[in-house]
């Protein structure tokens, strides 16, 4: 393998797909093309059907992570006041504790259950016998130390599989307790194809037990929620920083930096703010059904999409005070933000990235790129489905399949009470007949220039290959393909937890970004490093018989 920094221009896509499924065998290869596109797409035409949201074959190296991760680490993982018990081996909650870097003020109360990492440490016999009573146990001592305001019970695999009910037990202690939200996830690692489904069962749960619960009305002008931000290094305190400028009130994230209470409250806001749509965007349907919240798509990852977030949210209102506000903070923010871009860009202009990470940020981080002057060559989602790369209007054509089944989808109603229309019909019809979108959002695949390479559930030996080939500047992913892709010579950044970097959400965390992948892209240490089976290709090996 070469480990030469120049490029390799006589590779087509149409070769470089080849090349990809050339080692597989013939059913293998049938499968993970369909899953490998080179892109058509166009503003204007529809973008081509990519197989998204299936199984990864079995013996491949999947970047993918479980369902108990996508509910347990990812949707409530970030919230601190809830004390999240996993009921399972002790791997299971250990690898899922503060991996994610997703931050957490302690807030005036302090009541942060966050560096703690709560499980019910099943052994074989429990596996035997059932764990039912050692998660009672494990609830009840919870409750006993801390007297949190709730406590959220995760599955993991085994339980699932010897069929402890974790419901009936949430049921029976939060009766018993009276004072304390106790529910459970039936969110076994193995139950959907990937994190993706926990995600959904996640949401679905908080909606049902959580959200509604605190009928107090909350102060504050311009009221909304923002869903889908994590607060990984910080990008959650960027974007609040921002919105308290504008005189914005935030009423609750979900789930980054939140607390029980923001959940609890979501309902009196009178707009949600979707910015990770792959994990929450059916919370935002429910909110808008249940409650009357109408949501938009936001996205404060760059700075230009920053400010076009901020005026999407000043149109909503129509108040001209919120709008000459919001012109004034972007006034004030932007110059700053466009000087360092303007003096990174005289280095980073034309370099190359490529992404492939979550169910989101593939996409939303080519902005960041793109105000670099840097072309992203070949991106792709892990467990994103078909609208996240084809965009909203697709969802109708999905297949259900068996997998997708398994995720409960909850039905819900208007509320009795709660339901309140925050705009008339007429109003809606005004702002959407001026060009205001409700409810949209489009794909990875349009915003990518013709003939990149699209990649679903990309795996190990793609990821060496297409930088074997194509020699990026950059290889955007996570910390499973960081080492692998730094032996290959290319600089490589994590965009799930930054490394140890961010925010890179809003304007000021746009600055960090462009100074640090200047820096990664200028750097050539990597390309000078030779692991030692570069020097060396061949072990050789002989069979004795005797
Ligand atoms: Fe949404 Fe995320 Fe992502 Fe995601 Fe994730 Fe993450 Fe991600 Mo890692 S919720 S889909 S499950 S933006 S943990 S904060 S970085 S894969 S692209």
């Amino acid at each position: 393998m070469s480990t030469s920094k120049t490029k390799v221009v006589q590779w087509e896509p149409a070769d470089i797909k080849d090349e990809l499924l050339k080692k597989y065998p013939p059913k293998v290869a049938r499968k993970r093309a369909k899953q490998i596109m080179i892109n058509e797409a166009t503003e204007s035409e529809a973008p081509p059907e990519i197989v998204a949201n299936v199984r990864t074959i079995p013996g491949i190296i999947t970047m993918r992570g479980c369902t108990y991760a996508g509910c347990k680490g990812v949707i409530m993982g970030p919230t601190r006041d809830i004390v999240n018990i996993t009921h399972g081996p002790i791997g299971c909650g250990f690898y899922s504790w503060l991996t994610r870097r997703n931050q957490t003020s302690a807030g005036p109360d302090g009541e942060n259950y966050m560096p703690y990492c709560f499980s019910t440490d099943m052994q074989d016999q429990d596996i035997i016998f059932g764990g039912e009573k050692k998660l009672e146990a494990a609830i009840q001592e919870a409750y006993d130390l801390f007297h949190p305001k709730g406590i959220c019970i995760f599955s993991t695999c085994p339980v699932g599989l010897i069929g402890d009910d974790v419901h009936a037990v949430a049921r029976k202690m939060k009766a018993k307790f009276g004072d304390c939200n106790v529910f459970a996830f039936s969110c076994e690692g193995y139950k959907g194809v990937s994190q993706s489904a926990g995600h959904h069962i996640a949401n679905n749960q908080v909606f049902t037990h959580l959200v509604g619960e605190n009928t107090e009305p909350k102060e504050g002008e311009y009221k909304i929620n923002l869903l889908g931000e994590y607060n990984i290094g910080g990008d959650g305190f960027e974007i609040d920083r921002i919105f308290k400028k504008c005189g914005i009130t935030n009423l609750a994230t979900f789930s980054g930096n939140s607390t029980y209470d923001q959940f609890a409250s979501a309902q009196h806001a009178d707009l949600s703010c979707v910015m990770c749509h792959r994990s929450i965007n059916y919370v935002a349907d429910m909110l808008e059904t249940k409650y009357g919240i109408p949501w938009i798509k936001v996205n404060f990852i760059g700075a230009s999409s920053t400010a076009k977030s901020l005026r999407k949210i000043g149109e909503y209102f129509g108040d001209k005070k919120l709008i000459e506000k919001i012109e004034a903070v972007i006034a004030e923010e932007l110059p700053g933000v466009e000087a360092v871009a303007a003096d990174v860009r005289s280095r980073t202009e034309g370099k190359t990235a490529m992404m492939f990470v979550g169910g989101s940020r593939a996409h939303h981080y080519q902005d960041l790129f793109n105000e670099m002057g840097m072309k992203t060559i070949s991106a792709g989602y892990e467990f994103g489905h078909r609208d996240d790369y084809e965009g909203r209007a697709v969802i109708p054509d999905i297949k259900v399949d068996a997998d997708s089944r398994n995720i409960e989808e909850i039905e819900v109603k208007a509320d009795e009470t709660l339901y309140r229309e925050r705009k008339s019909p007429e109003e809606i019809k005004a702002l959407e007949e001026s060009g205001f979108k409700f409810k949209h959002y489009d794909g990875l695949n349009p915003d990518m220039d013709k003939g990149t390479i699209i990649v679903d559930d990309l795996n190990q030996y793609e990821a060496e290959k297409l930088v074997e080939l194509m020699k990026p500047d950059l290889f955007c992913a996570g910390i499973k393909e960081k080492y692998s892709i730094q032996k290959l010579g290319v600089p490589m950044k994590q965009l799930h937890s930054y490394d140890s970097g961010g925010p890179y959400a809003g304007f000021q965390g746009a600055i960090n970004f462009y100074k640090e992948i200047d820096r990664l892209v200028g750097s050539k240490v990597w390309s000078y490093m030779k692991a030692p089976w570069q020097e060396k290709p061949e072990l050789t090996a002989t069979f004795v018989w005797e």
